[in-house]
């Protein structure tokens, strides 16, 4: 299959490249030296300090870090937050106390993170942020970036929303993890994409944590309140959709159909949910960090400069290609 690669991101990656070209190796030389291979040399040992494994994605992303460090022989201690903040913060310091080599890091929220960013800094050890950004300065706070274009993610579903609403809809959307960038970027991105089709409608807009239970209750309670002016959910993940999608159905809603779902991943059940003719898109938000996530440390290892943001591409799953996919799905 063809991934699109779009103009923007390579230029985008160009510009980073050469702004960062002799610098941007936050925390390099850190004396953890031991190496990697086969021949009985020390196995280097990394950190990932996930923030929870309670969805298809996380789950997906952590597997995918486990098995390439596998391949590539390295050992990788494997923490889990289970969606709390503060727990991330303190796993990130349990990893610094055991003097990882590196730590790879998905924050879950933008701020918060900020004090294990602090601390790994002091440390000299370097941190990889996947998936989601946190406040500071690449190549000082952290070393980079690995991750979708998330505003363009929203974007593209507004987009399609815009084309297939005849320019009139009654919006619904269910937000991800307040304070984290993610929600912020895709609800910006979806807000960019209808502000010039003043019949699409924003009727409601309010946080279910990334979560299927909480998206759910979430349009449970929003179906209540607002019913058949509901023409349109867009959900920031696919487990929201899902919900929301149990939601519509248990009210006789039709979803796919008289309410279009539109979200952003592209799970295995998403893509059954298109084929089934409840969802409508979903825009790919890639989980396999572990080749990427891999290859740019092993860089940052040679002295090679890294770009600020790495941005791996998405592609865009509906009715027309969701067949195609589904067994490659996760
Ligand atoms: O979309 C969601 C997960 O940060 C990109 O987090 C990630 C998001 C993903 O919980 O399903």
């Amino acid at each position: 299959m063809k991934i699109l690669i779009k103009q923007r991101f390579l230029l985008i990656f160009a510009a980073a490249v050469l702004i960062f070209s002799g610098c941007g190796n936050q925390g390099g030389g850190n004396g953890q030296t031991g190496t990697t291979g086969g021949g009985g040399e020390k196995k280097k040992v990394v950190g990932f300090a996930q923030m929870g494994n309670d969805n298809p994605w996380r789950i997906a992303q952590t597997k995918s870090m486990r098995d390439e460090a596998a391949k590539r022989g390295y050992e990788i201690i494997v923490t889990d937050a289970q969606g709390a903040m503060s727990k991330q913060v303190s796993d990130v310091e349990d990893l610094i106390a055991r003097r990882v080599s590196a730590i790879f890091l998905p924050p879950q929220q933008f701020e918060g993170i900020a004090p294990a960013l602090a601390a790994a800094k002091s440390a000299k050890i370097p941190v990889f942020l996947l998936d989601r950004e946190a406040a500071g300065t690449p190549g000082e706070d952290f070393v980079t970036f690995i991750g979708s274009n998330f505003v363009e993610e929203g974007q593209r579903v507004g987009d399609w929303v815009v084309q297939n609403t005849g320019g009139n809809a009654g919006v619904i959307i269910l937000e991800g993890t307040s304070g984290s960038s993610v929600a912020r970027d895709r609800n910006q991105g979806f807000l960019d994409a209808i502000k010039a089709s003043p019949g699409v409608k924003v009727i409601a807009s309010q946080p279910a944590d990334f979560g299927r239970a909480n998206g759910q209750k979430v349009m449970e309670n929003l179906i209540q309140a607002h019913g058949k002016a509901i023409t349109v959910v867009y959900a920031h993940n696919d487990e929201m959709a899902l919900g929301a999608i149990q939601a519509l159905k248990a009210a006789n809603m039709n979803p796919g159909k008289d309410v279009k779902v539109v979200s952003v991943d592209g799970q295995r059940s998403a893509l059954e949910a298109i084929i089934a003719g409840d969802m409508n898109v979903t825009v790919e938000c890639n989980p396999r960090f572990g080749p990427i996530a891999f290859d740019t440390y092993e860089k940052f290892l040679r002295g090679e400069p890294i770009p600020p943001k790495i941005i791996v591409p998405d592609r865009f799953f509906d009715a027309s290609n969701a067949a195609q996919f589904v067994g490659e799905a996760y």
